[in-house]
């Protein structure tokens, strides 16, 4: 019986020392299991005779229950201890400020937010928005637009060209979206009046050019669209764009194979000091091109100029996305780096609107 007492105190000692679930489970086998030591004990009772049964079989059942029962009340409680740690390890302070949600942090890139203005801007006069593949053929790119094969204007636009096709024609990737208009007046019977805003491409590149940048162009075609409208829309789209009541436009002669006459146009600006206001001071800053559709371009595209009669002008939107919003250099547009985005970007559900304003 004095082993029957060793066993117990041992049992439940070690019962006592099991530290989790799992080491608990371990004195568990090692007692109450197959191979353990009261089973082992239990065991030894088909050996008796039925007397020394009587009073061993007890002696040895009653341990067996205390050892099961004292198991029992470990486990009960490692659990508990379990789950308190567990609850702390996971708590929520929920003191903390809430996470920004993504359209919190994110950043709409200027050139997003800048054709969003434009869009608002002539959408509110009457445009359409049209878009077009930014893979060109020579004839739309060109051909189309009185650009004749062999003519240096071909030249000057350092067009990226494809390899020949099985037919041998040569796509390329658009310098300019007028390919977009020629697509327009192609599929639509005047009058038109549409805008093309998107992706072009010229090899070039340096402080002040990217060999991808983006334009938006406009054209107007009807039976007497003539200079004075443009002079019109390309005035209201100044001061609804740099968001000034005034600015004074002046217009000089120039050449484009697809207008005649042509001109390039310069806003009136104050630079001081590094910065650039607009609507006011005796500067001048070139800021787009226009002219009256040359006669060729709408005979090209299945107009009669005699019929009809149309204007169009195009212009950067990565340079005068720059010059609203102030950025000195035109490389970081196209870098990703989100520490330039979160100082220049945009908040996502600041749309730009006519009426809600359309920088903030
Ligand atoms: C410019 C300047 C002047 C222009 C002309 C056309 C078309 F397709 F109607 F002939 N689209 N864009 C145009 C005219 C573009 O960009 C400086």
């Amino acid at each position: 019986m004095t082993d029957l007492a060793a066993l117990e105190s041992e049992t439940l000692a070690a019962v006592a020392a099991a530290s989790d679930e799992a080491a608990l489970e371990n004195v568990r086998v090692a007692a109450l299991g197959k191979k353990g030591s009261i089973s082992a004990l239990l065991a030894t009772l088909g050996k008796m005779s039925p007397d020394e049964r009587k009073s061993a079989g007890a002696a040895i059942n009653a341990l067996k229950d205390r050892a099961t029962a004292a198991i029992g009340e470990r486990r009960a409680l490692l659990k508990d201890a379990a789950l308190t740690a567990r609850l702390a390890a996971e708590s929520v302070d929920v003191t903390l400020p809430v996470r920004d949600a993504p359209f919190e942090t994110g950043r709409i890139h200027p050139i997003s937010q800048v054709m969003d203005e434009l869009t608002a801007i002539f959408a509110d006069m009457g445009f359409s928005i049209a878009e077009g593949p930014d893979v060109e053929s020579d004839d739309y790119n060109f051909t189309k637009l009185n650009f004749p094969s062999g003519h240096p204007a071909r030249e000057m636009h350092d067009t990226f060209f494809f390899n020949p096709g099985p037919n041998g024609e040569r796509k390329l990737l658009r310098t300019h979206t007028s390919p977009v208009q020629v697509r327009t007046v192609l599929s639509k019977t005047p009058p038109i009046r549409v805008i093309c805003p998107g992706r072009t491409y010229r090899c070039d590149s340096d402080q002040t050019h990217t060999p991808m940048f983006h334009q938006v162009e406009g054209l107007v075609i009807d039976k007497t669209a003539h200079l004075g409208h443009l002079k019109w829309i390309l005035e209201e789209f100044c001061k609804a764009f740099f968001e000034v009541p005034s600015v004074k436009m002046r217009f000089r002669p120039s050449f484009f194979p697809f207008t005649e006459p042509s001109m390039e146009v310069d806003i009136q600006c104050r630079r001081s000091g590094g910065e650039i206001r607009f609507g006011e001071g005796d500067d001048w800053l070139e800021i787009l091109g226009c002219g009256m559709v040359h006669a060729n371009v709408l005979r090209n595209c299945g107009v009669d100029p005699d019929e009809y009669q149309g204007f169009a002008w195009g212009m950067g939107i990565d340079r005068i996305a720059m010059l609203k919003y102030g950025m000195p250099d035109l490389r970081p547009f196209f870098e990703a780096d989100v520490r330039w985005l979160s100082h220049y970007g945009f908040r996502p559900l600041d749309l730009p609107s006519l009426a809600g304003g359309l920088s903030g």
